[in-house]
């Protein structure tokens, strides 16, 4: 089974880390899209600290990762879920519900988020020093 997930994965953090290895557990192999900068500025009006080539890197060097791509839009999940012919759809539960429309192509689920850790937050404390 070919999982896939999506996200920015900004400031790469435990939480990250840990949705994409359950992800992976849910399948043989797992395909990460990761938001481009234009998206995150269309979606935020700022751009991530990371640009979104060494967001890549990271999320390619991961055990866990067989294959990144960049989601240039939240439009196409339905395309990139045929074109890397996923399975499962995984996404943390911050989106619940969000994507159930795509449970014709592909199951969809839903994981917790990890506790007490994120990108924005991880922002505060940095800017708090
Ligand atoms: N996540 C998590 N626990 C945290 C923080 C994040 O499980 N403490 C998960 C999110 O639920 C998401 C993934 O890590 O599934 C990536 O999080 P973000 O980088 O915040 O991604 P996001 O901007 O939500 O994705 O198509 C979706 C877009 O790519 C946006």
């Amino acid at each position: 089974m070919r999982v896939i997930t999506f996200g920015t994965f900004d400031m790469f953090h435990v939480g990250h880390l840990n949705i994409i290895e359950r992800a992976r557990a849910l399948g043989d192999s797992l395909v990460v899209g990761v938001s481009s900068d234009a998206l995150n500025f269309s979606k935020k009006s700022r751009y991530p600290v990371c640009n979104e080539r060494d967001r890549s890197r990271i999320i390619g060097a991961l055990a866990a990762v067989d294959e990144v791509f960049l989601e240039e839009s939240l439009e196409l999940k339905a395309e990139y879920i045929q074109k890397h012919q996923a399975d499962i759809l995984v996404m943390g539960d911050d989106w619940n519900g969000k994507f159930d429309h795509l449970s014709d192509l592909c199951k969809v689920v839903y994981l917790p988020r990890t506790p007490a850790i994120s990108t924005t937050e991880l922002i505060e404390v940095v800017k708090s020093l």
